[in-house]
């Protein structure tokens, strides 16, 4: 009788030590009270690949090893091994088997109606210029700190949901502030009065967030589930869930950010997986265009439904998805790229059609361009996130009528009417602590400031009158660093813990055409 071999199975599980447990049961016992048995996240983030997918493996099992600084997060180090540690890392970047269910009834479940409207105070409890505040994230800490931007003085600081991404946006008075973190936490926080109202949670995985130009609606864009989610403004209750889909050919897709497009009356969506654009209408009385058959497909494709949406959709075919957008001054036409098309695309929204194509390598970061006016023609300058260049193009030819070379790429640029300079971060290149000032008039690089050596120098913002730039020193013993706009010169050093972003209430609500909207 030949000689009987252990299987590898159980020669391996000898082998293992005593205390190996599988990496589900793990994550049971050290993780899920804090960020759910399902990994949508409770006290703690959602611990999805799309929440993580930006942390590379070495970077995650550190986090659990050795905690996350200014967290709740502890390290496991002195609880699990090695093995262990990777082995839930490994569980965490694994996508859940099943999209998960997100819709009316567990986004109003999420729901919290913290102060009444009716107990709000009708003004300002401070003396300031209520349209020259500043929000600015913080996102070391996990904080957003209210600055007085006529003093520089804080106002308030509070803590806020993990990871806000994204611009803050303003109610049209620019009286109400909303937050949105990358695990669809969206908080309506009141600055006349200095506390968060209501919050609610709109999606699992979420991109950004527009309000309606008459305050009335939020949008929120997200990646899981594959919806756009409309809420009432006042009191973040959820009006509609829209799954983004192409009922044709059965597919859905992530939004990858959506926008506010105020003389249309209507939100613009940029999808992810599908060669569509789509155009919701937020109008009490939406247009004809958006009325007839469901989703605009042409006729004959999806015959019998009809559109009984109070927010109907337009859609806008394309040859691939765009990602990133920038609209010229009507939002008549939009120019969109793909991270990995090497091309702009300029769409007519009226027409519904392509309409122009322009060479742009190198990642354009659209979304955060700015218009301005150079040699009495309006064009967009826009950085790149992975070339060292700034493209400069003319919103009425589509060319690309300057490439201005920079130190490195960066993620921002940001100007004011006010002033003829322009901020330029170069933070994605080897010389992350300098920033770049371009004249606008002559498309020249005319100064280069270090406001922090060796420390990465990153968004920068503008007072309302353009008097004064405040960019931020992103690292956890950072800065903000105010500059003299005329004279390039510092003002005040206030410490920040890794200021990511700062949004101006009046630049914003004013639809200021040197800052993103
Ligand atoms: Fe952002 C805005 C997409 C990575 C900080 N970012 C935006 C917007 C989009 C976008 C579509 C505009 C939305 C708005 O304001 O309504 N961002 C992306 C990406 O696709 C990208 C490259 C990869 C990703 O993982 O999402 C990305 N972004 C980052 C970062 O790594 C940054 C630097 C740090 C972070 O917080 O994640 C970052 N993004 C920002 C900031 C804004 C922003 C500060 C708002 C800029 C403004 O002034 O309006």
């Amino acid at each position: 009788m030949p000689a009987r071999w252990p299987s590898l199975a159980l020669l391996m599980a000898l082998a293992a030590p005593a205390s190996a447990m599988p990496a589900p049961e793990l994550y049971r016992e050290h993780c899920a009270s804090c960020h759910g048995e399902d990994r949508l996240g409770r006290m703690g983030p959602a611990l999805l690949p799309e929440s993580l997918g930006r942390l590379k493996p070495p970077a995650l099992e550190a986090v659990i090893r050795d905690g996350r600084p200014a967290t709740q997060m502890p390290g496991f180090a002195d609880r699990l091994d090695e093995a262990e540690i990777a082995a839930l890392a490994e569980l965490v970047r694994t996508p859940l088997a099943e999209m998960p269910r997100w819709g009316v009834e567990e986004i109003e479940a999420s729901r919290v109606v913290l102060v009444a409207p009716e107990a709000l105070p009708d003004r300002p409890q401070w003396h300031t210029d209520p349209l020259n505040l500043f929000v600015v994230v913080e996102a070391g800490d996990q904080h957003v700190t209210i600055l007085d931007g006529d003093r520089f003085e804080p106002l308030a600081r509070f803590p806020t949901h993990f990871a806000l991404h994204g611009g803050p946006k303003f109610s049209p008075d620019g009286r109400f502030v909303h937050l949105m973190s990358r695990d669809g936490w969206v908080t309506r926080y009141d600055l006349w009065s200095l506390q968060p109202v209501a919050e609610v949670r709109a999606g699992i995985n979420s991109r950004n967030i527009a309000i309606s130009d008459d305050g009335r609606v939020i949008a929120v864009a997200n990646y899981l589930p594959h919806s756009l989610v409309i809420l009432d403004a006042a009191t973040l209750a959820p009006l509609e869930v829209k799954t983004v889909d192409d009922p044709f050919h059965k597919r859905t897709s992530r939004v990858s950010a959506v926008y506010q497009a105020a003389p249309r009356r209507s939100f613009i969506l940029a999808l992810k997986d599908l060669p569509e654009i789509w155009e919701v209408s937020y109008a009490p009385e939406p247009p004809a265009v958006f009325a007839g058959l469901v989703h605009n497909y042409e006729p004959g494709m999806v015959e019998g439904l009809a559109e009984t949406s109070p927010f109907p959709v337009r859609r806008i075919p394309l040859t691939a998805p765009l990602d990133d957008f920038f609209f010229d001054p009507t939002y008549t036409n939009l120019i969109g790229s793909s991270r990995d098309g090497g091309k702009g695309v300029v769409v007519n929204l009226d027409v519904r059609r392509e309409i122009a194509e322009l060479p742009l390598p190198g990642l354009p970061h659209l979304g955060s361009g700015i218009a301005f006016s150079w040699q009495g023609r309006p064009v967009l300058a826009t950085p790149h996130l992975g070339e060292a260049a700034l493209s400069v193009i003319d919103l009425k030819s589509w060319q690309v009528v300057e490439r201005v070379a920079t130190l490195g790429p960066g993620f921002f640029i940001r100007g004011h009417e006010a002033s003829p300079y322009a901020w330029i971060d170069v933070s994605l290149g080897p010389e992350k602590d300098k920033l770049q000032i371009l004249d606008t008039r002559t498309l020249e690089l005319v100064a280069t400031l270090q406001p922090a050596p060796g420390k990465i120098t990153g968004h920068v913002e503008l007072t309302r009158d353009g008097r004064f730039a405040l960019v931020s020193v992103s690292e956890m013993d950072g800065e903000l660093v105010v500059y003299d706009t005329a004279t390039f010169a510092v003002v005040k050093r206030l410490p920040m813990v890794k200021p990511v972003g700062k949004y101006n209430v009046g630049n914003k609500i004013s639809r200021s055409p040197g800052t993103s909207h």
